[in-house]
């Protein structure tokens, strides 16, 4: 039996579709860089500590055998362990079924689903490929973490390798109800393959409902919900709301770089409120519904011409899939209509930016903005909101949030909007803009209060925990 203090001791294989590192090459030159999303600063400082290591893509296809083994080599000093693809299964695999079967799927937009059955043959051949990728490199006594949609037949692949490893799973998208996720024809495999896990945690209560919906209305018989296993084995399912590294935010917008860049954001739009959204090109963030609303709020506060900004960073994200090269037309078009109808000599009502910016400078908007503005109608937990929060030192400061988001139900204090009701989101806009200091402050301070408590530190901790515990269980069960 595993004692806490053993716990921390023991080895980490992680698991993820990417790596956590961006391979650009310059000229004849690789460069090497980390990357800074959520979870790759959460498991950062982890993986690389007592022999910990992180297994997924790397983002490049290498030129010939030599770059590989060059790739393989920088990475290896990093405790990073690239899966290779090749650009069929790129295609195939990643655009294919995860980004244009599971992503749709996963966020209500089932006329979105391309069912192929290439797309469902490249996804069980990358699966398979990661599952011997890590047979190569994984010893008996170590944790295995799989992360998100990309990989869920891996747990039950990694299952059938070693009975009794330890493996917890995390999805960090929602999942969706059973009405939806039994349309696929592979439903079965799909929730086999979690199954493999020992815990599979999700970021709300809903999607673990849903979850546990869809497990026991395909497996009927075979799986009892309310004392979860399969075969015998214990399975646990849980909440773990994830969070973000609270003093990285908070500390950088106290950096003379960031308030200087911050300053310099709010002389260009000096005596203006200022809306920020930051996210990545996805039709699953309503950034066409938030675009109306702004509209309306022009429409129907004249007075507030020349006096509040739509600010949008879009991180370019799928542009090969043909969704996304759809909703990027349609955003130039709202963003041109809005600017020409209602901009002035000197003003424009909406700022768009379409690229990826450094962390400081993310930081710096996030310090200057007003009013943060999240539209998202289904995102698993969405960072942005708690980046906003703890990038706030004081008022002005008001984050507007879907109820659609996962975070939206720990941050009961911001202002939710449905952003499906175009015109109370807009009311709800001018409430943001109209209210005082005062109030702004409290709200502020009860949602860093929560967010600072509850960081990506934490959620990994409380993970790791959960899964020992799981193995603890089924150990005592076994010598019952
Ligand atoms: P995403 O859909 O990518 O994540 P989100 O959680 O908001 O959504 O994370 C986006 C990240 O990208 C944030 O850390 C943000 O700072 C960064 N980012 C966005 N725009 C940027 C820009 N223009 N420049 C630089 N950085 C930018 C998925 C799920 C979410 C879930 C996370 C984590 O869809 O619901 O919260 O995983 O589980």
């Amino acid at each position: 039996m595993l004692h806490s203090k053993d716990r921390s001791t023991v080895k980490t294989l992680i698991i993820s579709n990417r790596l956590p590192i961006k391979i650009e090459r310059k000229k004849s030159k690789l460069k090497f860089t980390a990357s800074e999303g959520g979870l790759a600063t959460g498991l950062g400082s982890f993986y690389k500590e007592n022999g910990s290591y992180w297994l997924g893509w790397p983002g490049i296809i290498p030129k010939n055998k030599e770059e590989e083994a060059y790739i393989r080599e920088e990475l290896k000093k990093l405790n990073l362990i690239p899966v290779f693809l090749t650009e069929k299964q790129i295609r195939d695999y990643y655009e294919g079924f995860s980004n244009a079967v599971l992503w749709p799927l996963c966020h209500y937009r089932p006329s979105y689903v391309e069912l192929k059955e290439s797309y469902w043959n490249a996804y069980q051949e990358v699966n398979q490929l990661f599952a011997e990728a890590t047979a190569e490199i994984v010893d008996p006594s170590m944790r295995i973490w799989v992360h998100d949609y990309q990989l869920m037949l891996l747990p039950m692949m990694l299952r059938e390798m070693n009975e009794s490893a330890s493996i917890g799973y995390f999805h960090h998208i929602p999942f969706p109800p059973v009405e939806l996720f039994q349309m696929l024809p592979w439903r079965e495999e799909l929730l086999r393959g979690l199954l493999g896990a020992d815990l599979v945690g999700f970021h709300t209560f809903e999607n673990v409902d849903n979850f546990l919906d869809s497990c026991s209305g395909i497996f009927q018989n075979e799986i009892d919900r309310d004392n979860f296993r399969l075969s015998g084995r214990r399975i646990s399912v849980d909440v773990f709301p994830m969070g973000i590294d609270y003093e990285k935010y908070s500390q950088q917008a106290l950096s003379p770089e960031t308030i200087t860049y911050s300053q310099r954001l709010k002389n260009l739009f000096k005596d203006q409120k200022l809306i920020l959204s930051v996210d990545r090109l996805d039709y699953s963030k309503g950034i066409i519904q938030r675009l109306n609303a702004f509209e309306l709020l022009l429409n129907m506060h004249p007075e507030l011409i020349g006096k509040v900004v739509l600010f949008m960073l879009i991180v370019p994200s799928r542009d090969q899939v043909n969704q996304y090269k759809k909703l990027r037309n349609e955003i130039d078009r709202m963003v041109g209509n809005i600017n020409s109808v209602y901009g002035k000599p000197g003003w424009q009502p909406v700022a768009y930016f379409y690229h990826a910016v450094p962390f400081e400078i993310l930081s710096a908007h996030y310090l200057a903005a007003d009013i943060c503005l999240i539209t998202s109608l289904y995102d698993g937990m969405n960072l942005v909101s708690k980046e906003y929060i703890a990038s706030k030192q004081d008022a002005p400061a008001v984050l507007v949030i879907s109820e659609f988001a996962g975070a939206s139900k720990e941050l009961s204090d911001a202002l939710q909007i449905n952003p499906y009701a175009v015109r109370r989101t807009s009311e709800t806009l001018y409430e943001a803009i109209e209210m005082p200091l005062e109030e702004q402050a409290e709200r502020l301070s009860a949602s860093q209060e929560i967010i600072s408590k509850f960081t990506v530190h934490h959620w990994v901790n409380l993970f790791m925990e959960r899964l020992s515990e799981v193995k603890e269980q089924q150990q005592q069960e076994l010598a019952r």
